[in-house]
C-alpha cells in the first residue's frame, strides 16, 4: 500500500490498482471550502492518471456535512455561482472521468456531501450513515449538482420533500430510495466499496467508460436516439482486442461462469 498525502484536506492512498481518497477535515465534519474543493480536484486528476478505481470516504464519525457555512456566510452572490460552478467542475470530473468511483458513506451524508457522493457511480452507506439537503433550512438551494443528479436518483418527489421539510433519511431509506446501492454493518463501507471497486476494476477499461459515460447520457436521450447511441458503443467496445480476447476466454473455458447468489 502506497501512502502519502496530497494535501491537508484530503488523503491520498494506493491499495493495487484502487485509490483511496479520504476527505480529511474531520473537526468541520468534512465541510467543503473552497480549498477543499481545490483539493478534491487535484486527487481527481491524480486518480485518473494512476488508478483503475476509486474509493471515496471520510476521515472521523461523519462522511461529509456540506458546503463550508462559515465560508458561506460572506459571498457575494456572483461569488456564490463561481463556487456553485467550480463543484459542477470538479463533481463532472468524478461523475464524467474514465474510471468508477465508490463512495463508502457513514454519519452525515447531507447537503454537498450528498451531492458528492451522487456524482460517484456506487454508493456504499453502513448502518450509521443519515441523508439530507439543509438547504431550505439555512436559507440557500443546492449548488452542487443535487438538482440534477440526487434527483435523478431518487426522484423529484422524494427530493421536494427532503427539502422543503428537513426529513432526514436512514441508511435502510436510502437503499429503498436509490439513493444508495447497497448497504453493510457499521464499519464496513470502505471494505466493502474496494472489493466492489477491485472487481469493477479488473472489467475492461473501455466497458468501464461506456457504462459511467454513456449510461447517464443515454438516460437523458429519446428513446429512439438512446437505442442508436447503444448501438454503436456496443459495436465499438466488442470490437476491441481486449473484448475479443475476453470473448475468446469463455468459449475456451477460462472465464469463471456466473455463479446463482450464495452458490458455489
Ligand atoms: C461545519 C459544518 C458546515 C459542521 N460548515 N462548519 N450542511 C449542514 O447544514 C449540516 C450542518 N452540520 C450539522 O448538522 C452537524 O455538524 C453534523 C450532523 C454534520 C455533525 O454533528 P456533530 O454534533 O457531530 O458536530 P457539530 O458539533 O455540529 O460540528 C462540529 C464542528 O464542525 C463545529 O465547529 P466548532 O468550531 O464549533 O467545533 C461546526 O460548526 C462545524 N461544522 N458542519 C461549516 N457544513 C454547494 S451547495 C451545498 C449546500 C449545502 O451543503 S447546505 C448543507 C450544509
Amino acid at each position: 500500500m502506497g501512502v502519502d498525502v496530497a494535501s491537508h484536506f484530503v488523503t491520498y492512498e494506493t491499495v493495487g490498482e484502487i485509490a483511496h481518497i479520504g476527505l480529511n477535515r474531520p473537526e468541520k465534519r468534512n465541510a467543503i471550502s473552497d480549498r477543499f474543493v481545490e483539493a478534491i480536484a487535484e486527487a481527481v486528476a491524480r486518480a485518473e492518471r494512476e488508478a483503475k478505481a476509486v474509493v471515496l470516504f471520510g476521515h472521523g464519525d461523519h462522511f461529509c456535512a456540506g458546503l463550508d457555512l462559515a465560508e458561506h456566510v460572506k459571498k457575494t452572490a456572483i461569488e456564490g455561482v463561481r463556487g456553485s460552478r467550480r463543484w459542477h467542475s470538479v463533481f463532472s470530473g468524478i461523475e464524467h472521468g474514465t474510471i468508477p468511483w465508490f463512495s463508502a458513506l457513514h454519519g452525515a451524508v447531507v447537503g454537498g456531501g450528498l451531492e458528492l457522493a451522487a456524482s460517484t457511480h456506487i454508493r456504499v452507506a453502513d448502518e450509521t450513515a443519515f441523508f439530507a439537503l439543509p438547504e431550505g433550512q439555512r436559507g440557500i438551494f443546492v449548488g452542487g449538482g443535487g438538482s440534477v443528479r440526487v434527483a435523478r436518483l431518487t426522484g423529484v418527489a422524494r427530493m421536494t420533500d427532503m427539502m422543503l421539510t428537513g426529513r432526514v433519511a436512514s441508511a435502510a431509506e436510502a437503499e429503498r430510495w436509490n439513493v444508495v446501492q447497497y448497504v453493510v454493518p457499521a464499519g464496513e463501507a470502505r471494505k466493502k466499496a474496494h472489493d466492489l471497486a477491485v472487481v469493477a476494476a479488473s472489467n475492461a477499461a473501455l466497458s468501464n467508460y461506456a457504462v459511467i459515460n454513456a449510461l447517464p447520457r443515454i438516460q437523458d436521450m429519446a428513446k429512439e436516439d438512446g437505442l442508436f447511441v447503444e448501438s454503436f458503443i456496443s459495436s465499438f467496445t466488442a470490437t476491441s482486442p481486449e473484448a475479443e480476447e475476453r470473448l475468446q476466454a469463455f468459449l475456451d473455458k477460462r472465464a469463471a461462469r456466473l455463479r446463482a447468489p450464495g452458490a458455489n
